[in-house]
């Protein structure tokens, strides 16, 4: 069958002081690309984050960089000037990912787009995406440049004013992209996914990354907590779940066809009501005889995690562990949502370290700079997680509109927020109090960094 059209997906660059593949994709495109290819559209995608582009070579300035097994590593990265409002951070600044005339050269490949999709991950990231915008307006005049994801979510009249494209679709995707296709071209998707029940979903369209080395998965959206500072609950109002043995073969589908081993984890709350998802997932996985590994760079939730669990996490390859803690401050831990308590840590992390898990497989991570929050709170939660055995990993916070915290966020900080997505950056510590300085985060860092296990 002829294609009804082309579109071209992009995933355009992280502008950032730093950045690293922690198996990061642009599963949301992904998805996109899977809805769009089963109403016979000719999906092409470029990734300009592609670090293992075969061209980088001849690229002195962007050579490819040194990955880690597994899936993970440096981007490619060039050093660019700082954004107007930046240039006072005595940081570098840097485009990561592949040269810009590399970028030119993927354009001009293939038949000319009758749309180009382009998404966006984190606010502050947004002159990737502009830049990307530009380039493409340039290569395609005429050509609908339609931009979506979570800049577009958070700060659609930013978006409006500043990204460049011709129309900017908040919210999800499949919902937004059949109305718009319809009024541009006069389409009729005759496949749409029910947002409501995620297992009517196609899976994501991994196969038309280039250079493909890990698949990310998602079993469910949304989250069932509220946490302050957290924008899950924003973008997706209600949490649901796929059927675990869909989730199963789909990983079984990635590891038979493309030869992928290693896979990651976006959930928000994976673990949560283990019977529902972690558990009978990986029993499926375990029965299908899978060799993979996997791995779960966003924070897993702590207080389903029992014994049982944790020996299943091991045997089923759960490699990467990471879990979203916070704080051991009691009263922190109920003013931002109560997700977790002290005790909930030092029991999973006696299960995973029975399991046969590493004080350095345990990561946990730990909110810093959150408004008024002080240095004495991150430091004795570090203390904490090191006395029970894990590894303190800190994770700077980002403000995010339309969250709880967001006003108390735009009244701490010295940076204009509701003006500029740029300060929204976490390397900022947008939002910290005098009672944490610079050199205060330093000795931070340090702390964490040092690997002296109490119960090693
Ligand atoms: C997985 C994840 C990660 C992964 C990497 C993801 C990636 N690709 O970059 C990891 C663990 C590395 C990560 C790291 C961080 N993350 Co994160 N992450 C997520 C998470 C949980 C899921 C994203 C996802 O893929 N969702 C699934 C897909 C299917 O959904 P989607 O991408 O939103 O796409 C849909 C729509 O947006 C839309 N869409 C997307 N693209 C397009 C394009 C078009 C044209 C259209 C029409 C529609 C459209 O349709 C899609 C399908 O429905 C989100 C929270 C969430 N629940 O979304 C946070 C989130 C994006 N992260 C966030 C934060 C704060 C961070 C960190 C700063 C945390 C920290 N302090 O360290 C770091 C920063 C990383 C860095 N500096 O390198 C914030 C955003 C902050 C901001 N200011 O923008 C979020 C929202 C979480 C939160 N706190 O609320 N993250």
């Amino acid at each position: 069958m002829k294609p009804r059209r082309n579109v071209l997906l992009v995933n355009p660059w992280i502008h950032d002081f730093a950045a690293y593949d922690f198996w990061v994709k642009p599963l949301g495109l992904l998805y996109l690309a899977g809805i769009l290819r089963k109403n016979d559209y000719s999906v092409r995608l470029i990734d300009c984050l592609d670090s293992r582009h075969p061209a980088l070579n001849s690229y002195p300035e962007a050579r490819p960089p040194k990955r880690k097994p597994f899936g993970q590593g440096k981007f490619a990265r060039q050093v660019i000037p700082s954004p107007n409002p930046l240039r006072d951070i005595p940081r570098s600044y840097h485009r990561y990912g592949i040269p810009p005339t590399l970028f030119q050269k993927e354009l001009q490949r293939g038949e000319k787009p009758d749309a180009v999709l382009v998404t966006s991950t984190m606010t502050y990231w947004y002159p990737g995406v502009v830049d990307a915008i530009r380039l493409i307006s340039q290569s395609f005049p005429g050509t609908p440049v339609i931009l979506g994801g979570n800049y577009v979510n958070f700060c659609p009249s930013h978006a409006a004013m500043y990204s460049g494209a011709d129309f900017i679709v908040p919210g999800a995707g499949e919902r937004g992209i059949p109305d718009l296709f319809k009024s541009l071209f006069g389409d009729d998707f005759e496949f749409q996914p029910d947002p409501d029940d995620l297992d009517s979903y196609p899976y994501p369209a991994f196969d038309i990354l280039p250079g493909v080395n890990q698949v990310s998965v998602i079993t469910s959206r949304g989250c069932p907590f509220r946490c302050t500072y957290c924008a899950s609950h924003r973008l997706n109002p209600v949490f649901r779940r796929r059927n675990p043995e869909g989730v199963a073969e789909e990983i079984a589908f990635w590891n038979r066809t493309i030869g992928v081993r290693d896979f990651s984890f976006y959930d928000d709350a994976f673990l949560f009501n283990p019977e529902e998802m972690a558990v009978p997932l990986m029993r499926e996985i375990q029965r299908m005889g899978l060799d993979c590994r996997f791995h779960c760079p966003n924070g897993l939730h702590l207080r389903s995690l029992t014994e049982d669990i944790a020996f299943l996490l091991r045997k089923t390859g759960f490699t990467t562990l990471r879990f979203g803690f916070e704080t051991s401050n009691p009263d922190s831990q109920a003013a931002t949502g109560g997700k977790t308590t002290n005790q909930d840590l030092s029991l999973a992390v006696r299960s995973l370290r029975h399991a046969g898990f590493s004080p350095k497989d345990i990561g946990v991570y730990i909110l810093c700079g959150l408004p008024g929050q002080t240095a004495d709170e991150v430091r004795e939660t570090i203390l904490f997680v090191k006395s029970c055995g894990a590894r303190p990993i800190i994770a700077e916070y980002s403000p995010i509109p339309g969250t709880a915290l967001w006003q108390e966020a735009v009244a701490a900080s010295p940076y204009p927020l509701t003006e500029e997505p740029l300060f929204h950056n976490n390397t900022l510590l947008p939002c910290r109090s005098d009672r944490l300085t610079w050199e205060d985060y330093r000795a931070l860092k340090k702390l964490a960094r040092e690997n002296t296990f109490e119960n090693e």
